[in-house]
C-alpha cells in the first residue's frame, strides 16, 4: 500500500470513528468516571418493562413511618414546595455513566423537615407506582444533591425516566434512585428493596464497586 493510500486510509478511520461520536471510554484511576464504568452520551432507559401512566390529577406522594408529620401530598402541593436544581453525574451499575445531569425538584432534606422524623428512623424505603422499591440509609439520603426530581434538563421529566417524579442519589448506583416515585417511609429497621433481595448491594457505592452484596 502506498503512503497516500494508507494516511488515507487512517484519515477515513478517524473520520468514522468522529461521525460514530467515539471517545475515549476510560479515565485514569482517581478521575470522574468511577472503577469498571464507562461513559455514555445517550440516556439508557432501565426499568421493570412497565411505566406506569399516572395522570398528575390522580398523583400522590405519601410520606410515613417513624415522622411526627405524615403527609400525603397532591401534584399541586408537592411542586408548591421550595425547588432546587443539581448537576450531578449518574451511575448505573450496568457500567455506563452519564456526567452532568441537570435536575430540578424538591430537596429530601425539605421532605425531611416538614415530616419530622423520630430519633428511631434510620432508613427510608421508597416505593414506585410500578411496584419497585429501594432503600437507602437515611444519613445518604440527607446529602444537598439528593431530590425528588420532577425535571431533566429543565423539561418535563419524560416518563421512561421516571416521570412524574423520581428520586436522584448522585453517590450511590443509579438503582437506589426509585423512578415513579410513590411513597417514602422512614424506619428504625433496614429493609432490602427490589434489587437489594435479588442480590445487589445494600450500600451500592459506585466509588467502592459495591454492585453486588
Ligand atoms: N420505579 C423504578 N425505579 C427505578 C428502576 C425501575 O425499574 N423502576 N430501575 C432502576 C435502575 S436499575 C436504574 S439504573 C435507574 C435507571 O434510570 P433511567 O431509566 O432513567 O436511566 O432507575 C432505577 N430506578
Ligand atoms: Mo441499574
Amino acid at each position: 500500500m502506498s503512503k497516500e493510500r494508507y494516511i488515507l486510509a487512517k484519515q477515513q478511520w478517524a473520520e468514522k470513528q468522529t461521525a460514530r461520536g467515539f471517545r475515549p471510554r476510560i479515565e485514569p484511576a482517581g478521575g470522574r468516571l468511577p472503577p469498571g464504568q464507562r461513559l455514555t452520551d445517550g440516556f439508557p432507559v432501565l426499568d421493570l418493562g412497565v411505566q406506569p401512566d399516572i395522570p398528575l390529577a390522580e398523583w400522590r406522594l405519601t410520606i410515613d413511618g417513624l415522622v411526627e408529620m405524615p403527609v400525603c401530598l397532591t401534584w399541586e402541593e408537592f411542586n408548591a414546595l421550595p425547588q432546587v436544581s443539581d448537576t450531578s453525574d449518574f451511575h448505573c451499575v450496568t457500567t455506563w455513566s452519564k456526567y452532568d445531569c441537570r435536575w430540578t425538584g424538591v430537596a429530601f432534606t425539605t421532605l425531611y423537615e416538614m415530616v419530622r422524623p423520630t430519633p428511631e428512623a434510620r432508613f427510608v424505603y421508597f416505593t414506585s407506582y410500578d411496584g419497585y422499591s429501594t432503600n437507602v440509609a437515611l444519613e445518604q439520603c440527607l446529602s444537598d444533591d439528593v431530590l425528588i426530581a420532577t425535571t431533566f434538563e429543565e423539561h418535563p421529566l419524560p416518563r421512561e425516566h421516571g416521570g412524574p417524579a423520581r428520586v436522584i442519589i448522585p453517590k450511590l448506583y443509579a438503582w437506589k434512585g426509585a423512578k415513579f416515585i410513590k411513597g417514602i417511609s422512614f424506619l428504625a429497621e433496614d429493609k432490602l428493596g427490589f434489587w437489594e433481595v435479588r442480590g445487589y448491594s445494600n450500600s451500592a457505592d459506585p466509588w467502592k464497586e459495591e454492585r453486588y452484596a
